[in-house]
């Protein structure tokens, strides 16, 4: 297993849809592995493959609230697809491990039930509430090349593009130097 780098805004990466896994062998197995890792190591509660550079349709995730404590809860989520959302909706403060340092509160349906193949490729089903039907569709969104300040003012949104592009900026600065 190894730890990968998560790209971060703005990086045109980030904005291409991912395919669908046709199966679920032993490379999207390895891949979920790393992502996992990845996230643990971030720390994050979720990652979809793009965010790694990889654009195909796997997420994984662990919103246990003792992350630390064995055993963990890792989820794993391929080719996700909602089958049904609330009408009520939930505000939730979000953050996205690809907008470092930045939170925003977001409204998305407080409800959602939705099917996926799980880490050994078997069709599942699972209703969501709460963090989980919050975080699953930060993770879908990230799928269709969707990160979270899409939904800020235009204002809002350039003002935080702005920001991280001056980080990197100065961050390469730093390495040039
Ligand atoms: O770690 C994460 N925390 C989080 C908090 C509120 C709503 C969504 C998230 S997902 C985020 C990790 C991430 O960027 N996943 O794509
Ligand atoms: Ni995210």
């Amino acid at each position: 297993m190894s730890i990968q780098k998560i790209l971060t805004e703005p990086n045109k990466i980030l904005r291409q849809k991912s395919i669908e896994v046709e199966n679920v062998d032993k490379d999207i197995q390895k891949l979920m592995d790393d992502m996992l890792e990845t996230v643990y190591a971030a720390p994050g509660i979720g990652l979809a493959a793009i965010q790694i550079g990889v654009p195909k349709r796997v997420i994984v995730m662990d919103i246990s609230r003792d992350r630390d404590k064995e055993p963990k809860n890792p989820m794993y989520f391929i080719n996700p697809k909602i089958v049904w959302k609330s009408e009520n909706l939930n505000i939730y403060e979000e953050g996205c491990l690809s907008v470092p340092n930045q939170f925003a509160e977001i409204n998305r349906p407080k409800e959602c039930h939705f099917k996926y193949l799980d880490y050994n490729g078997e069709p599942q089903e699972k209703k969501a509430d709460g963090l989980l039907a919050t975080c699953i569709q930060h993770e879908m969104d990230h799928l269709e090349g969707i990160l979270f300040i899409d939904y800020l003012s235009k204002l809002k949104k350039t003002m935080i593009i702005k920001k991280l592009s001056k980080q990197k900026k100065e961050a390469v600065d730093r390495i040039v130097v």
